[in-house]
């Protein structure tokens, strides 16, 4: 394949540019402004995919600054304010609602500095690059890992050079969009080290009522699930850290910024069984004293005893969060988890309900082929599993097809209207989806029923929220007729969900108000 993997149309824009400025005087600026639009949750924490991409620009003496919208009260001036001497804006983001405020931004920044470059990058550029590219408002994408393509692009834009031949970028020139071949994949070891000392962790807990940060050990997962998308991204190739680094970064990082929980963000993190059990091992010996999550697989989980369990929670293992997806096997099929049953699912909550670590699962409903028995399955095996274990929890959401997901070709076929255009995706959200074969009555009926699972049984956000007594009380008292109904499948005149949104509004939590210090390479001492 040549350097350049695809020149698509010819484009057009208000400001009749053709593309980057090319050939003038290099741009003295060494500055690059990161923006992360909010994500509608409370369960803040610094943007890992930004941190990880401003570690080389720093090191090769490029000035950084991240404004994250959920912790900057008039986000919007302050970004626009910095950008007045910087070299360009980068934003990260994923499919999905994050994208209106990119769109918001990048639209104000062209307005004012319209020769400055706008690079997107993270989930939703990287998989679909040419119509983000196709976007007015973007001047450039970096497609995959972010590390090498964003110092090569700044480095290039600072000289004002033409972006050709940098693989995993797409960009604008002559009026065309050209997307050069994509970037190979790095392993996680040969990855540099993370600028965790850019993260305001005061601002974010002031949002979050827990100070807490993301850590990565691996990449990629070896499964192939069919509404997955990791595989576009990160191929199924599962490379880790070893051991002692993962312990010894974990705790350094914990006793540095004084975090009280790491969500390890890794896809799949006990895919190899060994290197799990010498974390804990490493932990332990080391005295940890942080509490950590992790995603699995339930059969990966299966694999381990109730003993060795118990050495991962010794270690702080305090929660893993799995897919169980559905209750029904024919469905568990059609999304290609055939590495999953009925009885990895009740053993893994078994063995960490013995454990003492909590199990936490994702359930997804009206995947193409579920019907209402289907559906009825997967009720039943929340209910039962919340019962029989209690501590366990079950989060939902509608399924939502994604770009680059296996899945995507059939959601065509059964007539899923997916966006044409970069800001179209915006209004993409697995919480209300709406399906071709999930519209009206039906997706009322199913959302009503997803709201009683919420109000039968206990979940424990990463976000702290106090509840006083009365509203625990409330939330007791309306957990019962909540298991009944679901029991019973019985959703019509949803009283209790009435009142319970009448609660809300009585004690609603008081938002607290956050501004971040002003956020700049000067390591942020604590
Ligand atoms: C952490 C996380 C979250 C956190 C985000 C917290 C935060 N502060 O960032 C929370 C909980 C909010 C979240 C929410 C959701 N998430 Co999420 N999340 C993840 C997760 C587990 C880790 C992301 C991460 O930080 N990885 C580590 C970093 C280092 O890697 P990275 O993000 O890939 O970044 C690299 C490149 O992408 C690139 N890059 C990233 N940003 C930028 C920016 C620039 C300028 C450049 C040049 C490069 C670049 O360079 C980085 C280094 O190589 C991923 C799964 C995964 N394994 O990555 C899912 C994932 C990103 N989430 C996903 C989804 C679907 C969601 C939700 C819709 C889930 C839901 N049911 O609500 C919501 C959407 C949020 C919203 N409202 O829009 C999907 C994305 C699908 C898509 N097409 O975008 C993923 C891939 C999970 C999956 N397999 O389906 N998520
Ligand atoms: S097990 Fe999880 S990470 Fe792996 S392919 Fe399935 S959904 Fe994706």
């Amino acid at each position: 394949m040549g350097a350049e993997r695809r020149a698509t149309a010819r484009f057009n824009n208000s400001q009749g540019r053709r593309g980057l400025r090319l050939k003038s005087k290099p741009m003295a600026s060494k500055k690059v402004v990161f923006f992360f639009p909010a994500f509608s949750s409370q369960e803040a924490t610094a943007p890992l995919g930004i941190l990880a991409v401003a570690g080389p620009l720093l090191r090769a003496g490029y000035e950084v600054r991240i404004i994250d919208s959920t912790i900057t009260p008039n986000f919007q001036k302050r970004v626009l304010e910095e950008l007045s001497d910087a070299l360009c804006l980068a934003v990260s983001l994923v499919t999905g609602p994050m994208i209106r405020e990119t769109v918001q931004i990048a639209r104000a920044a062209k307005k004012l500095y319209p020769d400055l470059p706008v690079v997107l990058g993270g989930w939703h550029p990287s998989l679909l690059p040419d119509q983000t590219l196709a976007a007015e408002c973007v001047d450039v994408v970096v497609s995959g890992q972010g590390e090498d393509a964003m110092l090569e692009v700044v480095q290039r834009l600072g000289d004002r050079a033409s972006l050709a031949g940098i693989d995993g970028v797409g960009y604008k020139e002559d009026g065309r969009l050209i997307l050069n071949r994509p970037r190979a994949l790095k392993p996680i070891s040969e990855l540099p080290a993370k600028a965790y000392h850019l993260a305001d962790f005061n601002a974010y807990e002031r949002i979050c009522g827990r100070r807490w940060a993301m850590y990565i050990s691996s990449l990629a997962c070896p499964y192939d699930c069919g509404y997955c998308t990791n595989k576009g991204v990160y191929g199924r190739k599962w490379n880790a850290l070893d051991p002692e680094q993962v312990a010894e970064e974990t705790s350094d990082l914990v006793s540095r910024y004084r975090l009280q929980l790491l969500w390890i963000v890794d896809d799949n993190f006990l895919v190899d069984r060994e290197r799990a059990l010498l974390i804990a091992e490493a932990l332990v010996r080391r005295e940890a004293k942080f509490d950590w999550s992790i995603q699995a697989s339930t059969n990966l989980v299966d694999r381990f005893t109730v003993e060795e369990l118990k050495l991962l929670r010794r270690s702080g293992l305090s929660q893993i969060a799995m897919g169980a997806d559905s209750g029904s096997l024919k469905v568990m099929k059609l999304m290609n988890k055939d590495f999953q049953n009925l009885e990895t699912i009740h053993k893994a909550a078994e063995k960490l309900h013995k454990a003492g670590v909590r199990p936490s699962f994702n359930m997804i409903f009206a995947y193409p082929g579920e019907g209402d028995k289907e559906r009825r399955e997967s009720i039943q095996l929340i209910m039962d599993i919340c019962r029989k274990y209690p501590g366990a929890e079950f989060w939902t959401n509608i399924f939502t097809p994604y770009p680059g997901a296996p899945i995507m070709d059939r959601a065509f076929e059964l007539g899923i209207q997916v966006p044409k255009t970069f800001e179209e995706w915006s209004e993409f959200f697995p919480r209300y989806t709406v399906l071709p074969w999930l519209t009206g009555k039906k997706h009322q009926r199913l959302q009503t029923m997803r709201e009683y699972l919420r109000m039968a049984f206990n979940r424990v956000p990463v976000s702290i929220h106090r509840k006083d007594r009365f509203t625990r009380a409330a939330h007791e008292l309306l957990a019962i007729p909540s298991r009944w109904r679901l029991d019973h499948d019985v959703y019509g005149f949803p009283v209790e969900i009435w009142a319970n949104q009448v609660a809300r509004k009585i004690f609603k939590p008081l938002k607290p108000k956050v501004d971040a210090q002003q956020l700049s390479n000067e390591p942020v001492t604590c």
